[in-house]
């Protein structure tokens, strides 16, 4: 296969889903990850007749580190020149205090945001090495940042991203490979729909009288950090909508 090749994680819906379109957009064929296997087949079919790049579809829930390898492992050798990593798989559950919070809720947000990106960096990076090519791009957050209020895990997990990313572009910084964090504000997707578990009215509260980024904002800016030359590397960037300043600080219209 002549073209190039990225593997997204969380890619069925929001900013994994714009980063797919946008990188099928620009010649890339694609490995797309996420657990609900039949969303993923609609948007390989969507991708493969819009853009007209390969699509291959891997299934699994990036927390698992046995069911990551078997499905990588899966893949056939031609897949496994991989060009770009998008770490993007990612949740969150509910704003409640630490004290509070359920201890179900916050495993999976701590095995899905940094397990899951350890999981990937475990299997992949080693396979980029040998190729002497390859981009990291995990998905941060400007929760990473600063905690807020009732964000205490989540906010966790993302600053865990930061160390994460950094200290893997330290240990890569002898090799060829790339390392980004990407670190959004308020984007409108369904990530609060699942932090309110599955409350949209409490979830479009959150972007009343602002306009938030979409998923397709992010996969911009995805992109232009993919594609820098190969000298360059963006180590991370920070991007929020106009009416946001910092994590808690928003401007409403009305
Ligand atoms: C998403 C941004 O501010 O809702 O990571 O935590 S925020």
């Amino acid at each position: 296969m002549s073209n190039k090749i990225v593997l997204i994680t969380g890619a069925s819906s929001g900013i994994g889903e714009g980063c797919a379109l946008k990188f099928a957009a620009n010649g890339y064929n694609l490995i797309l990850n996420a657990r609900n296997a039949e969303k993923l087949e609609q948007l390989k079919k969507q991708i493969e007749s819009e853009f007209g790049v390969s699509v291959y579809l891997l299934p699994f829930d990036v927390q698992n580190y046995d069911m990551a390898l078997a499905s990588l492992n899966s893949l056939p050798i031609e897949w496994r020149n991989i060009d770009v990593l998008i770490n993007n798989a990612g949740l969150v559950f509910g704003l409640d205090k630490e004290f509070d919070a359920n201890e179900v809720e916050w495993r999976t947000m701590i095995d899905t945001n940094i397990c899951g990106i350890l999981n990937m960096t475990k299997i992949v990076v080693p396979w980029m090495i040998e190729n002497g090519k390859g981009h990291i791009i995990n998905m941060g957050s400007i929760a990473g940042d600063a905690a807020y209020a009732g964000g205490g895990v989540y906010c966790a997990t993302k600053a865990a991203v930061k160390s994460l990313t950094d200290a893997l572009r330290i240990d890569l910084v002898d090799t060829p490979l790339r390392v980004t964090n990407i670190k959004p504000g308020m984007v409108e997707t369904n990530f609060s729909v699942v932090r309110f578990r599955g409350d949209k009215a409490a979830a479009d509260k959150v972007y009343q009288g602002v306009q938030p980024l979409t998923g397709a904002d992010i996969a911009d800016t995805v992109y232009f950090a993919a594609s820098a030359p190969p000298h360059v590397q963006i180590a991370e960037v920070l991007l929020m909508p106009t009416q946001q300043a910092t994590g808690t600080i928003v401007h409403r219209n009305n």
